[in-house]
C-alpha cells in the first residue's frame, strides 16, 4: 500500500500554471516559467530551426527511426562541446560528452555520476537556485547545502559570504553547482574577477565545480561571453557541465541537452566514459534523435550557425527591451523604491524583490502571476501588457 507516503505539493511552476488557467480574468498575465514568448505572447519557433526541419524532412534518411548509440548523436556531442568549451588548442585534458534528456537530464546524470565517483559529503547550491536542483541532487542521494549568493539588501551578488561559507564549511571532494550565465532565478552573475576568485577557492579547497548552462547566449547575446566562466575554469581544473538547448534553440519539448566532463588525462577518460554510459544505459538506454539532429545541422554549417546567432540575439534584445520598458513605466508611475535592478539583471529573469504578500496581492488584485519568490519571467512581457504589469506592481507596492 502507498498509505505511508507523505503528500508532495505540485511543482510551483505547474501549480502557478493551473491557477492561471482557472482564472477567468481577460486581462490576466503569467510571468512564471522561463519560456521565451515573442512580441505577440506566443511561443517562437526559431526561423533557423524551422528551415532546418524542412531540410531534414526532405532528406531520405532510412535510419531516422533507428536507435542512436548510448552516448547519443556523435556530431551533436562534438558540436555541443565546442559551443561550450570553444576550439581547444591543448587537448591534454580530454572532455567526455554525452547527449542527455535536456539540461535536466544532464544535471541528473551528472549528479548520479558524481555521487558514485566522488562520494561528496554535500553538494553546494546557490541560495537561491533553480527549483529543480535540490530535487535532482537529493534524488541522486547527495546531501544538499546552500552557499549564500543573493544579497537581498543590495539586490546583488553576496560574493564575500559565498566564498567564506565554501571556504569554512565545504569539505574536499564536495561539489559546487555554478550557473554558467544568466543565473536562475536572480539574473545576477559574478563578474570575471569574481569568477577568478571562485575558481581559486575551488582549487584551494579541492571542490569540484559543476556548471549548469541553460541560457548560453541569453545573458549577453554572445555565446563566448556567456561561456567565459566555463572556459576559464576549464583552463585550471577538472569540471563537469550540464548544457541545455531548450532556451537558446527554442527546442523545449524536444529535450536536447549534453553532459560534459573535463578530466585530468586520457587515463581517466575511458573510465569516466564507461561509468557515464553504464548509468545512461540504466536510465534511458539511448537519447532521442530528432532534437539532436536539428542542433547538429545548425552548428555544423557556418551559414546556418550565423542565422541561428541572429535568432538568439533577437530573443536577447527583445528581453532587454522589455526590461527597459517595464523600468520606464515604473519610473513614470513613481512607484516607491529603486527599480534599477530590473535593468541590470540579465537573462530571462528578474528577481524583483517583491515580497510574498506583494506577489499574492498582484495576483488577487490584478491577475498578474509571478513566482512566490518574486521572480518574474521577462519574455512574458510584451508591448500590450507591460504597462498593465507595471500598474499591477505599483498597486501591490503601495498596498
Ligand atoms: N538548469 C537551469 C538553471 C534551468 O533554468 C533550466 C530550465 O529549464 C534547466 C536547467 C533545464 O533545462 P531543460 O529544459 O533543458 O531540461
Ligand atoms: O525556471 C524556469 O522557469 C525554467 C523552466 O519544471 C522550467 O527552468 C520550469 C519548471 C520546470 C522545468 C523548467
Amino acid at each position: 500500500s502507498f498509505s505511508h507516503l507523505d503528500e508532495i505539493p505540485l511543482d510551483p511552476h505547474y501549480a502557478l500554471k493551473e491557477e492561471f488557467a482557472a482564472d477567468p480574468s481577460s486581462t490576466k498575465v503569467i510571468l512564471g516559467s522561463g519560456i521565451y514568448r515573442d512580441g505577440e505572447g506566443v511561443p517562437w519557433i526559431l526561423p533557423t530551426v524551422q528551415k532546418i526541419e524542412k531540410q531534414i524532412a526532405a532528406a531520405d534518411e532510412s535510419d531516422r527511426y533507428d536507435y542512436l548509440p548510448i552516448p547519443g548523436y556523435a556530431p551533436f556531442c562534438n558540436k555541443a562541446q565546442i559551443i561550450l568549451f570553444g576550439y581547444r588548442k591543448d587537448e591534454s585534458m580530454p572532455i567526455i560528452s554525452v547527449q542527455t534528456i535536456g539540461g535536466t537530464g544532464a544535471n541528473f546524470l551528472g549528479a548520479r555520476f558524481l555521487a558514485e565517483s566522488l562520494k561528496p559529503s554535500a553538494v553546494w547550491l546557490s541560495d537561491p537556485s533553480w527549483v529543480n536542483h535540490e530535487n535532482i541532487w537529493s534524488s541522486a542521494g547527495v546531501k544538499v547545502k546552500y552557499y549564500p549568493y543573493w544579497d537581498k539588501e543590495n539586490k546583488s551578488l553576496d560574493l564575500e559570504n559565498m566564498l567564506k561559507t565554501l571556504d569554512q564549511e565545504a569539505k574536499p571532494g564536495d561539489v559546487v553547482v555554478l550557473h554558467a550565465c544568466a543565473h536562475n532565478p536572480t539574473g545576477v552573475d559574478p563578474k570575471r574577477r569574481q569568477w577568478k576568485r571562485i575558481a581559486e577557492l575551488c582549487l584551494k579547497r579541492e571542490l569540484f565545480p559543476f556548471f549548469d548552462c541553460a541560457y548560453q547566449g541569453f545573458a549577453s547575446g554572445n555565446l563566448d561571453n556567456d561561456s567565459w566562466a566555463v572556459t576559464y575554469f576549464a583552463s585550471k581544473m577538472e569540471l563537469g557541465a550540464a548544457q541545455s538547448f531548450s532556451k537558446n534553440m527554442g527546442l523545449y519539448g524536444e529535450r536536447v541537452g549534453a553532459l560534459h566532463f573535463l578530466v585530468k588525462s586520457p587515463k581517466e577518460e575511458a573510465k569516466v566514459k564507461g561509468h557515464l554510459l553504464h548509468l545512461q544505459r540504466g536510465q534511458i538506454s539511448q537519447p532521442p534523435r530528432r532534437g539532436a539532429k536539428i542542433v547538429a545541422e545548425i552548428l555544423h554549417d557556418r551559414a546556418w550557425f550565423h542565422w541561428w546567432l541572429r535568432d538568439v540575439r533577437k530573443m536577447s534584445f527583445r528581453m532587454k527591451d522589455m526590461r527597459e520598458k517595464l523600468h520606464k513605466e515604473l519610473v513614470a508611475l513613481g512607484t516607491p523604491g529603486d527599480w534599477g535592478h530590473i535593468l541590470t539583471q540579465i537573462g530571462m529573469f528578474s528577481y524583483t524583490g517583491l515580497s510574498e504578500e506583494q506577489v499574492e496581492s498582484m495576483k488577487k488584485e490584478s491577475h498578474v502571476y509571478i513566482l512566490k519568490s518574486g521572480r518574474m519571467s521577462i519574455p512574458g512581457l510584451n508591448n500590450s501588457n507591460v504597462k498593465y504589469v507595471a500598474q499591477a506592481i505599483d498597486k501591490a507596492v503601495r498596498m
